[in-house]
């Protein structure tokens, strides 16, 4: 028999140990809880006895299911004016369905809550992580959002930011078991504007300035002039990415002669004007 630090003060107790004796927790109160006195025997404060053998504690184990060892352990103290305890065990027997050691990883679900045109949301989403286990329980649940860092999961939590968006997440069970990371992937849609400003000068000049609030990639651009005697420059295409709350200044170089109709495209906007054009002069008017 092992001592595992004895202490007058903490006599009576039934502990288990998951780890070996390190740590141990109570998990019966011979002396103070009332579900161990019996009535009847003899010994116990206020008439209630302590008469074990002939009425042995029971006690619940069910919330160690799943772990892989269960040292079980009673404190007995030796009465009198100089108490002495010593930790015994003696007769246990366990009883109930045994699992085994839990092998098996928690599973994770990840819900997603918010307004959605189409399927995207077009405001904030709120994201919740809900993990299973069905022996050990669940440890923790772990969390990325897009590039940032890895934090342990309490709460639901939204995200506002406009774009794609994905969550890897995965959860620990109490016996260790690791769950594979998933993600799940959502976007809060972009509202992209812009407006073109046409001016002459040399060539065609062409502004188009990002009023929106997220960034424009891959836009595409075309811009016509549109005349009988338009030699060089009757098209121009092109592609560009406009940073939020900055411009791009195209120019498109033209020889001809003549009135001609400028008209620049970006996306689904349209903006065109009547010009004169005399060789690589360009009017708007
Ligand atoms: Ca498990």
């Amino acid at each position: 028999m092992n001592i595992y630090g004895a202490d007058p003060d903490s006599h009576d107790y039934i502990k288990v140990s998951t780890d070996g004796g390190d740590t141990w927790d109570i998990v019966g109160d011979l002396c103070h809880d009332g579900d161990f006195y019996f009535p009847g025997a003899s010994g116990g404060p206020g008439g209630y006895g302590w008469n074990w053998n002939e009425y042995p504690p029971v006690v619940n184990l069910s919330a160690y299911d799943g772990s892989s060892s269960l040292m079980v352990a009673w404190n007995y103290n030796s009465g009198g004016g100089d108490p002495r305890g010593i930790w015994m065990v003696d007769d246990v027997a366990f009883t109930g369905d045994m699992a085994g050691p839990d092998t098996t990883p928690p599973v994770t679900t990840c819900t997603l809550e918010g307004e959605m045109e189409d399927d995207v949301y077009v405001g904030n989403v709120t994201v919740t992580l809900t993990a299973t286990d069905e022996q050990s329980g669940v440890n923790y649940t772990e969390y990325r959002l897009n590039d940032g860092e890895n934090q342990t999961y309490t709460d639901p939590f939204v995200v506002s930011e406009l774009g794609e968006h994905i969550v890897y997440y995965h959860s620990v069970d109490k016996a260790g078991n690791e769950e594979d990371k998933k993600n799940c992937t959502f976007t809060i849609r972009q509202t992209v504007s812009y407006s073109i400003h046409l001016s002459g000068g040399i060539g065609v000049n062409v502004r188009i300035s990002n009023t929106g609030e997220v960034n424009i990639t891959g836009l595409e651009y075309t811009i016509t002039v549109d005349g009988n005697l338009i030699f060089v420059g009757k098209e121009k295409t092109g592609v560009v990415d406009i940073p939020v709350g900055e411009s791009v200044l195209i120019n498109s170089f033209v020889i001809g002669i003549g009135k001609a109709i400028v008209t620049a495209t970006a996306g689904d906007v349209e903006e065109s004007s009547n010009a004169i054009v005399i060789l690589f002069f360009v009017f708007l008017y």
